[in-house]
């Protein structure tokens, strides 16, 4: 007989991470990879792409990747379909892909705004359509948006950001709404403040972001990618069944604290 660590496991699944070859998206890959699942990583850039392969092969990972861009209607189809004809189904779905342009809102133009969203929300749209009908004939999957703190709170400098993120979280409940029947589990993560190439600039000792981040989160300290994956792996996995339309905050803390005053 089993036990509950079984449920855990991702033998047999296959998992597509949009924005895989980097950051967040990378390390929920070797996570994914490790409970034991075929991973498919996506990205724009072949060479990343395959570096990225490289990386999780060497842990033993069975690895494909699939180079498209996932804010463009014609490369999602083609990209997905392509994916699909080659290693059969999609059990597992991670929107991952992001960009973050931190501009003040009058200095900001339409361009700028719409690429933002383009990537952060209507990719995930996007790519989530044109997996979902697979899931359902296949009787269920699993769907995992790659939210923000930023879905809740605003701060200087990334509206088109926060917008995109709090727009996906909305998605998140939406998906949730409609695909739950099908047996489809539909949750996003909100990673705190965590150390990646888009954070490095504000995490730099002596940067006043910095100070912020230390004081403000009761953990005192920022995130590293690893703190997002037992969430990641419990979202994607039979263990997280019946946990839907929830978005859950991987924070240290932060997000249920309003703030300290001097010497607490
Ligand atoms: C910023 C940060 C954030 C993070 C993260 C927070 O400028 O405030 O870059 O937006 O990227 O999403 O959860």
């Amino acid at each position: 007989m089993g036990t509950i660590l079984d449920d855990f496991k991702l033998n047999g699944k296959v998992v597509l991470v949009t924005g895989g070859s980097d950051g967040i998206g990378k390390e929920l890959a070797l996570a994914l990879g490790q409970a034991g699942a075929h991973i498919c990583i996506n990205g724009r850039e072949p060479k990343k792409l395959e570096a990225a392969k490289e990386q999780l092969k060497s842990s033993g990972i069975e690895v494909t990747t699939a180079c498209f861009d996932v804010s463009d209607v014609e490369q999602v189809k083609l990209g997905v379909k392509g994916l699909i004809d080659k290693i059969g189904n999609i059990d597992i779905l991670i929107n991952s892909a992001g960009i973050i342009k931190r501009i003040p809102l009058l200095e900001m133009d339409i361009e700028d705004f719409r690429q933002v969203l383009d990537v952060n929300l209507s990719a995930a749209f996007l790519v989530s359509k044109t997996v979902v009908p697979s899931m359902i004939q296949r009787g269920g999957g699993k769907i995992i948006n790659i939210c923000s703190l930023m879905s809740e709170y605003g701060r200087h400098s990334v509206s088109a950001y926060a917008a995109s993120k709090g727009g996906l979280k909305m998605l998140t409940k939406n998906m949730c709404v409609e695909w739950a029947k099908h047996n489809i589990q539909v949750n996003g993560i909100g990673p705190g403040y965590i150390k990646t190439a888009k954070t490095k600039t504000l995490a730099a000792d002596g940067h006043p972001f910095n100070d912020l981040i230390m004081t403000r989160t009761p953990a005192k300290r920022w995130g590293e990618v690893k703190d997002l994956c037992g969430l990641g792996v419990l979202l994607a996995s039979k263990a997280g069944s019946f946990i839907n339309g929830q978005i859950i905050y991987v924070d240290g803390g932060i997000t249920s604290n309003f703030g300290y005053i001097k010497g607490e």
